[in-house]
């Protein structure tokens, strides 16, 4: 840069920073400013969604003035750019969290205040983002404030679904779905970006044409869809760097079919096209299973296609070859859902940027990496043949021509080994012919990532194993980690202000390590003290919760004990319920000198079944129904409850762990490819009752199992009793358990049956027989660590200081440096 330039630049950067006023009266007048003419309503008659509104859009206002500074400073600067590809991001709310990584939060609060409002009573009119379905998606939204916070230029890519997951509605114990149209009151966090439009093609017929001297594949569509962005803007936490998450919203296409204009059937050919919309307009609520379905297929292209095209768009600005393209570009693949983007790659290079076969596949070899959150072959995407060529016949085409390069590669490295050619090949044969998006990742890919050390090892020894044979050198992991900023700064702000305190310092907010500061002073009083006293005034905001949302009082001196996550038999909610049911008998028969022993319990369960998955669904009534039994029983008072806390989201679980004293994380070993709710939990002091599987693998490392409770099989402990097809003879305390449930004592006895088959009859492939002793000593275990609280307070301490690892920083830093390449680009204040 010469000296001019460098000059100009910081003219142009002086003029930019600070073009909007932080001071409160300044945001007085902003908001006031918003109400009257955005939201149009009167500024003399306000209520507290109208303040949200204001709020929401003064704040957005600031954030679209980052959002160009750093658009502009990485256009100037060119750096290698990652864009991580991801069909569902989980955001939650964005008005604590955008103010605080925009460092406005005090400000704001004393606008608010001097116009009469509270701020925690303002920022809950905001609903939630809730564009995913679970860990996948809530990893994806860390991972972006990680990246934005860390400086490095980075895009999210993803669908903007009109409706986000459903809404989870309990009538008489019973889940139904509702749908969640979250964009009803607007959404002040996008920006709709009416000019940023790409056709997307589907259907349709392939050609190979000679055209200008050279022969040419040419794809004419039978359908073009357009897809529109919306800009989401995402803050980094000290830093002035606000980076793109760009979410496509299909709209009927531009391109007239004159042919049914000019017939006359005007109203019918609007009404096609309107049906354009509908790619986006539904998340899938199944975070595990992928049947193939066509509009889940086009959902994947539409994003993957606009994207690609953007990418390249944007590289063709300034750049005239892609001799440089793998330089400046980095695609992270989050699962196999956006692999055709793959497939995109090739096809526009080759089909329409006329670059040679070789050159178009180096180039994504190049630039592709890919993360499975997988840990058994049949979750793995698979679409069928027939449906990828009829609406995508020129992929088609490019999947088959990589695999036959692939399975020659094969030939000559193995020899005629059948079973493996099979085995791996993209092509799946049999009744109906597949694509197995997986392999197709891995053959592409550079980097295969696992998202623990111990999903790694299952990849290698078994999902992959063939795969590993051959590329061990592709293979990695990077342990999956959440933002402190959403999780401790944003949701518990006690907390943060006593960790800062505490460390002297609040740099742990952008260098989490520091956390381990906390260690030194473990052993103080006053440290101790602190820490009770926040943890209980975050009790107390959830008893205050629990009673709001479900009517019930419990008392915030009780042990509360939280497993919030999706319903899943291998989460494994059936055995947290059976404890229960095994705790409740066992105080229905004490004596009275036995029971002032007992250490009350508040046990609290929330988190969706997919629509369609029956078993889960059986679990939240049985839930419901041995809570009633509990909760109206006047024999048990306070020493037991069991709530069920509904529609559980980003919003609640922020509200949630902060009150937990326990979490339970415990899926059967093996099943569990990371996990991220523990970590979640351990950065906020509660303590994890959980199982050796997944991410907790690391945790037990940091933390030490004596500040946890461990319990249930090991993971090869696990693989050998699968192996040998053993059974375990049922323990008598899950025998008895199970006989109340089965004889109706909590009703609905015909209902639950299929839940008692699968542990006493279906060969309990989750293992709860096995792991149903070693479950009830841990909880005991807990107990009395809970009775002498100084004890506990350390290992809560402990706990929090320990989490450093498992923080969202470590991961994305591990895959700049690893796997992306990329390095930071930080926007000059
Ligand atoms: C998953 C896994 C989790 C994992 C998460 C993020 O089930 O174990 O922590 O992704 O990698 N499919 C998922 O939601």
């Amino acid at each position: 840069v010469s000296g001019e330039e460098k000059g100009r630049t910081v003219r142009f950067f002086e003029m930019m920073d600070g073009f909007l006023k932080n001071d409160p009266v300044s945001l007085q007048k902003d908001i006031l400013d918003h109400v009257e003419f955005t939201v149009a309503r009167s500024r003399f008659n306000i209520d507290d969604f109208e303040a949200y509104q204001g709020m929401a859009h003064s704040v957005r206002d600031r954030l679209i003035e980052r959002w160009h500074d750093t658009q502009q400073f990485f256009k100037k600067k060119d750096p290698k750019r990652l864009y991580y590809l991801s069909l569902e991001f989980l955001m939650g709310r964005s008005l604590s969290n955008s103010i605080i990584n925009l460092g406005v939060k005090d400000q704001y609060m004393d606008a608010l205040n001097q116009l009469g409002f509270s701020f925690e009573i303002v920022a809950e009119q905001e609903g939630d983002a809730a564009l995913g379905n679970g860990g996948l998606a809530r990893l994806s939204a860390c991972q972006m404030d990680s990246l934005a916070t860390m400086d490095f230029p980075a895009w999210g890519y993803g669908l903007r679904y009109q409706y986000g997951l459903f809404r989870q509605v309990i009538l008489d114990g019973f889940q139904h779905e509702q749908p969640d149209y979250w964009l009803n009151f607007g959404n002040p966090w996008e920006i709709e970006r009416v000019h940023v439009s790409y056709a997307v093609k589907f259907y349709g017929t392939v050609e190979e044409k000679h055209l200008n001297g050279k022969n040419c594949i040419v794809w004419t569509p039978g359908e073009t869809v357009e897809a529109v962005a919306y800009d989401n803007p995402i803050p980094g936490y000290g830093t002035r760097n606000t980076i793109n998450l760009r979410l496509w919203a299909a709209k009927p296409s531009g391109q007239y079919d004159m042919e049914s204009f000019g017939t006359g059937d005007y109203i019918n050919a609007v009404i096609d096209r309107q049906k354009a919309e509908t790619i986006s307009s539904v998340l899938y609520p199944d975070d595990r299973s992928y049947q193939g379905k066509e509009l889940r297929l086009k959902q994947q292209y539409f994003f993957v296609s606009a994207s690609v095209q953007d990418i390249i768009r944007r590289f063709k600005d300034s750049h005239s070859s892609f001799d440089k393209f793998h330089e400046k570009v980095a695609l992270q693949l989050n699962d196999t859902h956006p692999s055709l983007a793959i497939v995109e790659v090739i096809r526009v290079l080759v089909d329409e940027e006329h670059l040679s076969w070789k050159e178009a596949w180096d180039i994504a070899c190049n630039i592709f990496s890919y993360t499975t959150h997988t840990v058994v072959p049949e979750g793995l995407e698979k679409i069928p043949v027939d449906l990828l060529g009829s609406l995508l016949p020129r992929h088609l085409q490019i999947i088959y021509d990589i695999n036959f390069s692939f399975t020659e590669e094969l030939k000559q490295r193995f020899g005629l080994d059948y079973d493996r050619l099979s085995r791996m090949s993209i092509v799946e044969e049999g009744a109906v012919k597949n694509i197995r998006m997986a392999n197709l990742s891995i053959v592409v890919c550079h980097n295969v990532n696992g998202v623990s050390r111990a999903h790694l090892d299952t990849l290698k020894s078994k999902v992959f194993k063939d795969f590993y044979e051959l590329w061990p050198e592709k293979f990695h992991h990077k342990t999956n980690g959440i933002t402190q900023r959403r999780w401790v700064v944003v949701s518990n702000p006690g907390l943060c202000d006593l960790i800062t305190k505490w460390l002297g310092t609040d740099a742990w907010i952008r260098e989490v390590d520091l956390l381990l500061g906390l260690r030194e002073h473990v052993e103080n009083k006053e440290l101790q003290l602190e820490w009770r006293t926040v943890r209980r005034v975050n009790k107390i905001r959830l008893v205050e919760f629990i009673e709001a949302m479900t009517g019930m009082k419990v008392s915030p001196d009780a042990m509360f004990d939280v497993q919030i996550k999706r319903i899943h038999e291998y989460k494994r909610q059936l055995l947290n319920i059976l404890g229960i049911i095994h705790r409740y008998d066992c105080i229905k028969n004490m004596k009275d000198s036995e029971r002032k022993r007992v250490v009350p319990r508040v046990c609290i369960i929330g988190g969706k079944a997919a629509p369609g998955y029956e078993m889960a669904k059986k679990i939240i009534k049985l839930c419901h129904s041995v809570g009633e039994k509990i909760n109206t029983d006047p024999d048990i008072g306070d020493l037991l409850k069991l709530i069920f806390i509904p529609d559980y989201n980003v919003s609640v679980a922020e509200l949630v762990i902060p009150g937990s004293d326990l979490s339970q994380h415990i899926s059967t070993a093996g099943h569990e490819a990371s996990g991220t709710g523990s970590m979640k939990f351990l950065i906020n002091g509660c303590l994890l009752l959980a199982t050796a599987d997944g991410s907790r693998l690391e945790i037990i490392e940091e933390i030490g199992e004596e500040n946890m409770f461990i319990c249930g099989a090991k993971i090869h402990e696990v693989a050998k009793m699968r192996e040998n097809g053993e059974a375990p003879k049922l323990p008598l305390e899950l025998v008895h358990v199970l006989r109340m449930v089965r004889d109706g004592y909590f009703g609905h006895e015909e209902y639950f049956k299929p839940l008692c088959d699968s542990i006493e009859s279906a060969g309990d492939f989750y293992l709860l027989g096995h792991d149903f002793p070693s479950y009830l000593e841990a909880q005991a275990a807990a107990d009395k660590a809970f009775v002498d609280q100084e004890t506990w307070t350390k290992m809560s301490i402990l706990s929090t200081a320990g989490s450093g690892k498992f923080s969202s920083d470590r991961t994305i830093g591990d895959y700049a440096a690893e796997t992306w390449g990329i390095e930071p680009c930080r926007c000059p204040f």
